[in-house]
């Protein structure tokens, strides 16, 4: 099995590897260590000191569903040496310390916003995971989920579609088994989901549904005051029977973006496609004159409350955008770059000696 690998294969790994080193996948984080799973099994790992010493960006330590470079000695923990280059990140701002990135999972090939047909769904709280995944460039996969209990599910689904453009929108119900396939057909042999939304949506629920048993603790307590415990604690990865992998992630309470002011024409399509129409280049939508934007509003065309999820968006992403360091925004590549080449620089000097 190999854990996802099939989406790497184009990568010249060679280039990673020195001799006594392999390739393994990280299945979860712990505060120090990783759950790792290495081509003979699972084991637990930690970062090498050279590398707690050159990587000072949290970020760019180990995160699930990361790719990492281990040496094993015979007992005891694996080293892990470095972190493949990430074919896609899904961040978010560290809670209560807007300027730093937490990455949520990395290699992720398709994200799932997951709420439920009951006093969880909000449209605007779709918003802001599809401004999450597509700044990973994934378009989400919204799940309403509890089919079973709800009714006039055809709005919500109407809703949800209105806010997720070029996403897909699916009604599952992980307690009976309806619309589980239409889940399945994502989580092929070697692709990699992440389920993610509030606490009690039913993520494990649905993810116990898909391995066909009981791993994951599931239960009817909701936690939104912040006071109780999530059910699900930590960011753990899965393999499903049919070869595809699911990470389950602790309901999020709440999502500080780290993104792109510029995702949110990605997001807001239709207001980005109504913006090329105002009259001035420059006009932000609020009180210009001749604004297609405010138009729409008028006309009815464009819903108040999108409109004002936009702006609520765009000063957050604005805000964020000044508060950031600009050298941990947008040059991610360069980062690594710069990472693996001073790994590559050690490893040769030691090679010297
Ligand atoms: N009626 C109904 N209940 C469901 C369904 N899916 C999950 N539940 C119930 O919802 C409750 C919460 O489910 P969990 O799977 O623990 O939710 P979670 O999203 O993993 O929550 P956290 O781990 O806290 O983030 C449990 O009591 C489940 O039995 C469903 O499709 N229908
Ligand atoms: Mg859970
Ligand atoms: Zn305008």
């Amino acid at each position: 099995m190999n854990w996802g690998w099939v989406q790497y294969r184009k990568m010249d790994v060679n280039r990673f590897l020195s001799p006594g080193q392999s390739i393994a996948r990280v299945t979860a984080v712990f505060r120090d260590h990783c759950l790792l799973f290495l081509s003979d099994g699972e084991r637990m790992g930690q970062v090498t000191g050279r590398f707690r010493h050159l990587v000072q960006d949290s970020a760019l330590f180990p995160a699930v569903g990361d790719w990492v470079v281990v040496e094993c000695p015979d007992e005891g923990l694996a080293l892990i040496h470095e972190v493949l280059p990430r074919r896609s990140v899904l961040s978010r701002a560290q809670a209560g310390r807007a300027t730093e990135e937490q990455v949520l999972a990395a290699n992720v090939d398709v994200m799932f916003v997951m709420t439920a047909f009951d006093e969880d769904f909000n449209v605007r709280r779709i918003e802001r995971y599809a401004v999450m995944a597509r700044q990973a460039g994934m378009d989400p996969v919204v799940v309403l989920n509890k089919s079973d209990l709800a009714c006039e599910a055809d709005v919500r689904v109407n809703e949800a579609r209105a806010v997720s453009p070029g996403g897909a929108v699916h009604c599952v119900s992980a307690k009976t088994g309806e619309g589980i396939d239409a889940v399945k057909f994502y989580l092929q042999e070697g692709k990699t989901g992440v389920f993610l939304g509030s606490s009690g949506v039913g993520k494990s629920t649905l993810l116990n549904a898909l391995l066909g048993s009981d791993v994951q603790e599931t239960n009817p307590i909701r936690v939104s005051d912040g006071k109780g415990r999530h059910t699900t604690t930590t960011r753990q990865m899965f393999l499903l029977p049919e070869g595809g992998l699911v990470i389950d992630t602790p309901g999020l309470r709440e999502i500080q973006l780290w993104a792109d002011e510029t995702i949110l024409s990605e997001v807001f399509s239709e207001i980005d496609v109504l913006a090329r129409s105002c009259r001035y280049k420059d006009c932000q939508h609020k009180a210009e004159p001749g604004c297609a934007v405010k138009g729409a509003l008028d006309s009815g065309v464009l819903p108040m409350d999108r409109y004002n999820g936009y702006l609520k968006l765009q000063k957050e992403l604005a805000y964020l955008k000044r508060k950031q360091d600009p050298t941990q925004r947008s040059n991610t590549k360069r980062r690594w770059k710069k990472i693996h080449n001073s790994m590559r620089d050690y490893v040769q000097g030691k090679r010297k000696i």
